[in-house]
């Protein structure tokens, strides 16, 4: 039932050949290598890698902005319109939405949940959504993967929309410039969130949906936040918003663009992104890492055949020192 019609195998590419259509600018061929990317199989990504290896680097900087916020407060919806300024100011656009569904319910509630229409037929835009589970070692080396591809086929503008803050496995601090964080006006007695996570990588707190009769209420949310932001010694600002009003949304790009433009001008962002060198390297020791140990068939041979020589006794323990020290040899070796 599930494969009604059985779909032509098509033939995979080789790394020559998807690199000249990348350059070439074909999209099917960028929807392909992000595939490639986010493989659960070492030697697909290995091909990935090969890919991007080719790819000429950019020779200037790109715009890197986070959007995250709780599930349905209005990412996409904020997005689609954003993307819209984003185009009308002349940049390319690529839309990473990080999707925190399984894997296996990719492609159908993947669709239906992305929803950026405009954008995802604009031939200046590209919409992707990846799965955030699935991957061993995380999604942020992943993540930052497709940034890179993204960048290199002439993408000049990223945004990484993910669900929640600091519990999300998605580090977005560690990808972005930029971090706007959505929020829904509250029914005013909590500060929804105003936990330290949140404060700490937002550089903007947007409260959207202040449309209606949200809107006293919106205003009330954003006041409350403004004052608790004070209190902390970075930047952050507060602005009520309805991702509904194109005009409200363009007007609030262009502060956007101003701030970066100045950022740009500092140390800051230069620093920000060196530290995200970092994290870059710590992510991909830890795939490195996962993939050497645990991927290869090796890897799978060696912990079967230390497992053999670790018997459970009457007790119904094992001999653990024993067991660190095969560890110790495994990894030393
Ligand atoms: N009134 C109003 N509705 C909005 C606004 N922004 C989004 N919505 C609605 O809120 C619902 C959720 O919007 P999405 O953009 O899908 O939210 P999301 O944050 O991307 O949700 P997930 O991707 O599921 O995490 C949709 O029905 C939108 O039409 C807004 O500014 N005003
Ligand atoms: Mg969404």
């Amino acid at each position: 039932v599930l494969n009604r019609v059985s779909q032509p195998q098509r033939k995979e590419p080789t790394v020559a050949e998807l690199t000249k259509s990348l350059i070439a600018g074909d999209r099917a061929a960028l929807a392909r290598a992000m595939t490639w990317a986010e493989s659960t199989r070492p030697e697909v990504t290995q091909r990935f890698r090969e890919v991007l290896d080719r790819l000429p680097r950019p020779t200037s900087p790109s715009i890197r902005l986070g959007v995250s916020g709780t599930p349905g407060v209005g990412k996409s919806t904020f997005i689609e319109a954003f993307g819209q300024s984003l185009l009308g100011s002349g940049f390319r656009l690529a839309v990473l939405a990080i999707d925190p569904s399984s894997l296996a319910s990719r492609g159908s509630i993947l669709g239906d949940k992305t929803r950026m229409e405009k954008l995802s037929r604009d031939e200046r835009a590209f919409v992707r959504p990846s799965p955030s589970r699935g991957f061993l070692g995380g999604t942020h080396a992943r993540t930052f993967d497709l940034i890179e591809l993204c960048e290199r086929v002439g993408f000049d503008a990223i945004i990484v929309e993910t669900v929640g803050v600091g519990q999300s496995e998605v580090a977005i601090r560690d990808l972005v410039d930029v971090v706007l964080l959505l929020l829904q006006p509250s029914s005013g007695d909590e500060l929804q969130g105003i936990k330290r996570g949140v404060v700490e990588i937002a550089d903007w707190i947007l409260i959207n949906k202040a449309d209606g009769d949200r809107v006293a209420a919106a205003e009330a949310t954003r006041m409350e936040y403004e004052s608790a932001v004070s209190l902390f010694d970075r930047s952050v600002q507060v602005e009520k918003l309805s991702a509904l009003d194109p005009k409200q949304v363009t007007a609030f790009w262009a502060r956007v663009k101003d701030g970066l433009e100045k950022k740009r001008k500092t140390e800051r962002w230069l620093g920000q992104r060196r530290q995200q060198v970092e994290s870059w390297l710590q992510s991909q020791v830890s795939v490195a890492l996962i993939e050497k140990y645990l991927h290869s068939a090796e890897g799978q041979d060696k912990i079967r055949s230390m497992a053999l020589k670790l018997e459970v006794d009457a007790s119904g323990t094992f001999d653990m020192t024993r067991g660190r020290r095969e560890i110790e040899d495994f990894t030393r070796g």
